[in-house]
């Protein structure tokens, strides 16, 4: 394995990327993306060669026989688009409340990656399957879930999620189920996976082995009892931890997270001078491009706190936030609704304010789409979920100050 990936653990396997090699490409080469599993990795003779499609007959006013398929059978229907990849976790090391740390795998901003994804979208696999009349009009639909299903499981059983029927069948619906990434077959014995644009990672479900109909969502183990928001009431960490299963079960499963970003560089006390430049990632929402990054450097004091940089740089004018530089993924295919679901690599040269006297400073970043921008703060969680917040770096010192 190469030497982009910081380890966190080698069974299962759970790696990051490091950024300075992530934001070297615009479209994540394969053998540079995370890994991240829940449980042991299938052999490759366990990886689902075909896919059963089931549905409770009474939920529909029409017969469906149910059966297996390959998706070479539906090869025709292919498309591909790019989209990113995101575990719900990533950026969860940033998240912490007072002396309580989020639990859960120490993620850095490297659980990310940026794909072009081959495979049929799901809605055309579904045209394939139901019968012509269920195509007709999608009423019926309203109300029923698809589980999407792996065949790997461990002690919480299969993994699987599920989505809203409606939104796959709706005419711009992106989602896939893929076999390829960046050209070449997914390298890694992934099997078919599901590749759902906007949504977060744990959706996303490898080795998919089948698809079911249901009037109820998933209720795997990543839908019910993970990925969820846990607020601790009133700040208090362990009254949420006592209060989990009241939370958890009264919570929403986490399906899309807000606008996102990190700092690629520089790095954290790195010395620097005006003009270096900086670069970092940002992530879409909702399939609209990223269409502003901003960036400021604002006086550090190691005394303050992260919330005090993002607050002294959320007071400055927004005319001193300096507009960067950006290179953004392609919008995908006409057929799969032309949205952007891809990230936007950005740059710009470091420009320090003048005043005298400091030579500290704290690099602030915001980014937002045309319809939505970045928060400054994601609240904490227990299992720190959806840290969204302006990514700051902290103690630059200034090379050049008699400049
Ligand atoms: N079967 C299965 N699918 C899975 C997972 C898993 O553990 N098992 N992990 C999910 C999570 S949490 C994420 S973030 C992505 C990670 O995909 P990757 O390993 O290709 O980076 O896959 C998702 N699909
Ligand atoms: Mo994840």
């Amino acid at each position: 394995m190469s030497e982009s990936l910081i380890f966190h653990q080698h069974s299962p396997l759970n790696a990051e990327t490091t950024l300075q090699v992530l934001c070297q490409h615009l479209i994540t080469p394969i053998e540079h993306a995370f890994h991240r599993n829940h449980g042991e990795l299938l052999s490759q003779e366990a990886v689902p060669k075909r896919i059963s499609f089931s549905c409770a007959a009474k939920l529909l006013p029409f017969a469906v026989a149910n059966r297996t398929f390959e998706l070479d059978d539906f090869a025709e229907e292919e498309k591909t688009l790019v989209a990113v990849l995101e575990c719900a976790g990533n950026r969860r090391s940033e998240m912490s409340l007072d002396e309580a740390k989020s639990e859960g795998l120490q993620w850095g901003p490297g659980t990310i990656c940026n794909v072009e994804w081959q495979g049929t979208p799901l809605r055309s696999i579904l045209l394939e399957l139901l019968p012509a009349e269920a195509i007709a009009s999608t009423e019926w639909a309203r109300d029923l879930h698809l589980h999407i299903i792996s065949a790997q499981s461990d002690e919480g059983g299969a993994f699987a999620a599920s989505l809203p029927l409606n939104e796959i069948l709706s005419h711009d619906c992106p989602a896939l189920l893929a076999h390829a990434a960046n050209g070449a077959p997914l390298p890694r014995p992934h099997g078919p996976r599901a590749v759902l644009p906007g949504k977060i990672g744990a959706r996303w479900v490898k080795w998919v082995s089948e698809l079911r109909i249901s009037n109820l969502p998933s209720d795997a183990e990543p839908m019910e009892d993970d990925y969820k928001i846990i607020l601790p009431p009133h700040g208090d960490v362990q009254a949420a931890d006592e209060q989990r299963e009241k939370l958890l079960s009264a919570a929403e499963p986490i399906m899309r997270l807000g606008v996102g970003s990190a700092i690629a560089s520089p790095n954290d006390r790195d010395r620097v001078t005006s003009g270096i430049v900086a670069r970092g990632y940002a992530v879409p929402t909702g399939g609209r491009p990223i269409n502003r990054v901003e960036m400021l450097a604002v006086p550090d004091d190691p005394a303050s706190t992260i919330e005090e940089i993002r607050d002294a740089a959320a007071a400055r004018p927004a005319s001193e936030w300096q507009r960067c530089d950006s290179e953004t993924s392609p919008a995908a295919p006409r057929e799969l609704g032309g949205a952007t679901w891809g990230w936007t690599l950005w740059s710009a040269a470091l420009v320090l304010p003048a005043q005298s006297g400091d030579h500290t400073f704290a690099l602030v970043v915001r980014a937002s789409t045309n319809t939505e921008e970045q928060e400054k703060t994601s609240a904490f969680n227990l299992r720190g979920f959806g840290n969204r917040s302006w990514p700051v770096v902290r103690g630059l010192e200034l090379l050049d100050k008699a400049a």
